[in-house]
């Protein structure tokens, strides 16, 4: 049956095949058993219905099969998928189900008793009860333009953006990929990212279950876990803060386990790394661990990965994330939009997001117009080398964040840490970090008398409640004024060098008594 989406034709092809798709906590997952799980749960949520015609259908369920069946189900009824992370407290996924305009939740059994008292005002449905029904006989059919997710992403405005990314976008993405980095249905995926993101969703998991191999999906990521689980793999995804926690592990490890590790890392295919800056340092460590730098790419939300590092580990450029993938095109421009040597980049071609959900404005300035075409403006400022690979040089705003790869927004942070009501004044800023990229520091003023409330203990545990806990500020300053400029804006980069003026001052040695 044709569908005019090759991302579910493919999912679909695999029907007859007994290879494992799954491998998680339960066992090994044929293809045979999740793709007719998928139509079941494709024929639940259609309920009678020809399709659901982009209908936003949550997903929150712990990583591992039913969440593939769960996934595909959503696609295959026509709905479009929006994740949800159990790593985000009631409150927030309450908005999530606002904004998304939400209508059917799907959720694991587990995971239920987490979703807030909104969620019982949509259809609810428990995703164990739909994997053994009916599947659905007659699916719809869908065309390249179809909303297939709804991710969101921070950025310069407060709140998130739900990015709608197209069926024609993923099915791009599943063929680039399994192009350019080789896949094959040999090959077995060490998965240990959230979901809720492009990286850990469309890069690493459907591009894995699009040429029929399988991901082997990890509950949470562990590093001791990973490591073992690395023995058994052929490929490895990861952001750059997993890498530097995983060598972290092995430096700490017994000498028998730094043997087996070792050895495992040396038998992968493939080890790659994105959506944060990778460390020259840990990229050359793993090197000196498994013989090959990690391929380094680059994506965004609302692009998927479109830049890459050769599958060749020779041609691969430390602190460059290479070309652009086939079908890509770039342009660097300067702050007047003339063409430039350094400056933004903005990018075209097959993988441009369709926009953000509910948020014309929003979407009409992520784009540039040029030559009769669309830009999307990434707010990278980038620079291209003699070969033209591409090196990332910093962002074109400082209010955009990222830790231990998630981007975050320092002015969403702001917003919600002056609700707090011993805060007076308050602004969140990145400092550069080994491990994180970005550690994240919120500087406040708090209101007379309030200073105790405004300690940092009692700061993040307030916040912990409203928002994921990787959006939290590491730490948190009490300042008596912020710098400001004569408009009134906090002056950023003055208070990145009074935070680390005052944390020098925290870490030095205490004087020595003098004697007498
Ligand atoms: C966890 N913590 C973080 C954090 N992750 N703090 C800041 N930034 C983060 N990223 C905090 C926890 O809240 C907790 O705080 C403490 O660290 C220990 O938590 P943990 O759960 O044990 O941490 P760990 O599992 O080691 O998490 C690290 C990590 C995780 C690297 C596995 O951050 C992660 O999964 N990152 C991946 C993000 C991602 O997928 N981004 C892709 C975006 S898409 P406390 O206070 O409780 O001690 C994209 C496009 C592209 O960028 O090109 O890919
Ligand atoms: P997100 O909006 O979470 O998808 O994050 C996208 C951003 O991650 C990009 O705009 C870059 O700033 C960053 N990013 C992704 N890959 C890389 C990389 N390989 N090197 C540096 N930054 C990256």
């Amino acid at each position: 049956m044709s569908h005019g989406s090759p991302l579910l034709e493919r999912w679909l092809a695999l029907a007859p095949s007994f290879r494992p798709a799954v491998l998680d906590a339960h066992g090994a997952h044929p293809y045979s058993a999740l793709v007719r799980s998928s139509r079941a749960v494709a024929a639940a949520l259609l309920e009678g219905r020809a399709s659901l015609e982009g209908e936003r259908v949550a997903l929150l369920a712990e990583p591992g099969a039913a969440f593939v069946a769960g996934l595909y189900g959503a696609f295959l009824s026509g709905a479009c998928g929006l994740v949800l992370s159990p790593l985000h407290p009631a409150p927030e996924v309450a908005w999530f189900l606002k904004d998304g305009e939400v209508r059917t939740v799907l959720v694991s059994r587990a995971l239920r008793a987490t979703l807030p008292p909104e969620a019982s005002t949509r259809r609810l449905l428990v995703l164990e009860d739909l994997l053994h029904g009916t599947p659905a006989d007659t699916l719809p059919g869908l065309l390249p333009g179809a909303a297939a997710l709804q991710i969101y992403t921070s950025g310069t405005t407060g709140k998130p953006k739900g990015a709608v990314v197209t069926h024609g976008n993923l099915s791009w993405q599943q063929a680039s990929l399994a192009e350019a980095w080789g896949m094959a249905a040999s090959d077995v995926l060490l998965h240990c990212l959230p979901l809720h993101h492009v990286h850990g969703l469309a890069i690493a998991l459907l591009n894995v279950l699009g040429v029929g191999g399988t991901a082997r999906m990890m509950p949470t990521f562990g590093a001791a876990a990973a490591w073992d689980a690395l023995a058994d793999s052929t490929v490895f995804m990861a952001v750059p803060t997993l890498y530097a926690k995983l060598l972290a592990a092995l430096d700490a490890a017994d000498a028998d386990a730094q043997q087996r590790w070792t050895r495992a890392a040396s038998n992968l295919r493939l080890s790659t790394s994105g959506s944060a800056a990778l460390p020259v340092s840990v990229a050359a460590r793993w090197r000196a661990l498994t013989g090959a730098l990690p391929l380094e790419r680059y994506g965004m939300t609302e692009l998927g990965a479109v830049l890459s590092n050769p599958l060749d580990p020779a041609g691969r450029l430390p602190g460059h994330v290479g070309h652009p993938l086939p079908g890509v095109e770039l342009r660097v421009v300067d702050e007047s939009g003339a063409l430039a040597e350094v400056g933004e980049l903005q990018v075209t071609g097959p993988c441009l997001f369709a926009g953000y959900h509910r948020r014309a404005e929003a979407t009409a300035a992520a784009f540039a117009e040029a030559g009769g075409r669309r830009w999307f403006r990434t707010g990278d400022t980038v620079q291209r080398g003699e070969d033209g690979s591409v090196r990332i040089l910093g962002r074109t705003s400082v209010d955009v964040l990222k830790s231990g790869g998630f981007k975050l927004s320092a002015l969403e942070l702001e917003e919600l840490l002056r609700e707090h009501p011993a805060v007076a004044e308050v602004a969140v800023v990145g400092l550069p970090d080994e491990t994180w990229g970005d550690r994240v520091v919120a500087c406040v003023v708090p209101r007379p008398g309030q200073a105790a409330a405004c300690e940092e203990a009692a700061l993040r545990e307030w916040a912990k409640g409203r928002v994921a806990t990787y959006k939290v500020p590491r730490q948190v300053l009490c300042f008596e004024e912020l710098p400001r400029n004569a408009l009134g804006k906090v002056v950023k980069p003055e208070l990145v060098s009074a935070v680390r003026a005052r944390n020098a001052a925290a870490a030095a040695p205490a004087p020595r008594p003098t004697s007498s």
